[in-house]
């Protein structure tokens, strides 16, 4: 299959060519797109160079699927313009999650709905991948009705300016380019995205929205606060979770641990729990620290970790890429 990967200098489109490297995914051939300022440059991919093309020599070439992961500005002008010509977009960025016209897939979730009709599907924002993959198979069992996360988020989800201001910062040069309003090193910024007229940011309004759109139930009550700390690896969520239902925390523990894309890592006396050193580079989401709110009745605690450069954006794009392929959505 021709695949197209819009961004593919940037930190999540490096990823998405190694995810599709390392799964084996049948590239037959690659067209690297970025910005104008990057055509001509290389990337690799299975130890062969590919130059990075514009989008208008990408969209002459017809792949069958181009993945996008270059901002929403960038979606929303070029991604019309691949679907037009046949294409199918896979969108990492926020341009098209909430369009009614849209669908919003995780693929252990929801990518049955897909049919062929379908050419831009959208890939949801990292901290809610992560976090509907846990809440899926608890809403399913016992009903979710509301959900309280506060999140702590790796520097690689603003992108790679964002991790030369960690390192530089660290290195002692402060003066060099800023994409952050304060330092991160050394530092917690309760602040990612913008913020909009309710006093959230745009990431906590994501979470709360996009849950209610991947499990199809507006009635699930998401609120969230969301902070970015100077890690790299993953993000980290700890979730709130009050059920409908009177539940068992084994059964819990069994149910988390029997669901596609979730590991359960829970033993706390011997200090194993999720953390971003362990979950980087890794596809799955892990979930630990799953213990009973003991101050109202039907309520978990727990904390789940997620590489959000993986599940969180590149892995969950090639898996719906692959589901195309095997469903025969899209031909090679
Ligand atoms: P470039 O490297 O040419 O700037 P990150 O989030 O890590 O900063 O990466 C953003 C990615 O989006 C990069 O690959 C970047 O390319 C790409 N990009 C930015 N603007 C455009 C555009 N107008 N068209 C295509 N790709 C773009
Ligand atoms: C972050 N979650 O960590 C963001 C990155 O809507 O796709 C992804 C932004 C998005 O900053």
């Amino acid at each position: 299959m021709k695949i197209a990967v819009v961004g593919a200098t940037g930190l999540v489109g490096s990823e998405i060519l190694k995810v599709l490297e390392e799964r084996n995914f049948p590239v037959t051939e690659l067209l690297p797109v970025a910005s104008e300022r990057s055509v001509g440059k290389e990337v690799t991919f299975k130890g062969k160079q590919y130059k990075v093309v514009g989008f208008e020599d990408a969209i002459k070439a017809k792949p069958a699927i181009a993945i996008f992961s270059a901002g929403g500005g960038t979606s929303l002008a070029l991604a019309p313009k691949f679907a037009e010509a046949g294409i199918t977009v896979i969108d990492n960025s926020s341009a098209w999650r909430m369009d009614p016209t849209k669908k919003l897939i995780v693929p252990e979730i929801n990518a049955d709905t897909l049919t062929e009709s379908d050419k831009i599907i959208a890939n949801p924002n990292c901290s809610t991948i992560q976090m509907v993959l846990v809440l899926n198979p608890l809403h399913k069992k016992y009903g979710v009705k509301r959900v309280v996360v506060s999140t702590y988020q790796s520097v690689t989800g603003t992108g790679k300016a964002a991790v030369d201001q960690l390192f530089a910062e660290r290195s002692g040069d402060h003066d060099a380019p800023k994409v952050y309003p304060h330092p991160i090193d050394l530092n917690v910024l309760p602040h990612i995205d913008v913020f909009l007229d309710n006093g959230y940011t745009k990431e906590e309004m994501k979470m709360t929205n996009e849950t209610k759109k991947i499990l199809g139930d507006n009635t699930v009550a998401v609120t969230a606060t969301t902070v970015r700390i100077p890690t790299m690896g993953g993000h980290s969520e700890a979730v709130n979770i009050e059920l409908a239902s009177a539940f068992d925390l084994d059964e819990v523990r069994q149910l988390l641990a029997e669901s596609e894309g979730v590991v359960v890592q829970d033993d706390p006396k011997n200090a194993v729990y999720p953390m971003p050193l362990t979950a980087h580079g890794k596809d799955d989401t892990f979930v630990g620290r799953i213990r009973r709110d003991e101050s109202q009745p039907n309520t978990l605690n727990l904390w789940i970790v997620a590489d959000n450069l993986r599940k969180g954006a590149a892995t969950n794009a090639v898996q719906i890429a692959e589901y195309l392929a095997k469903k025969e959505l899209k031909e090679a």
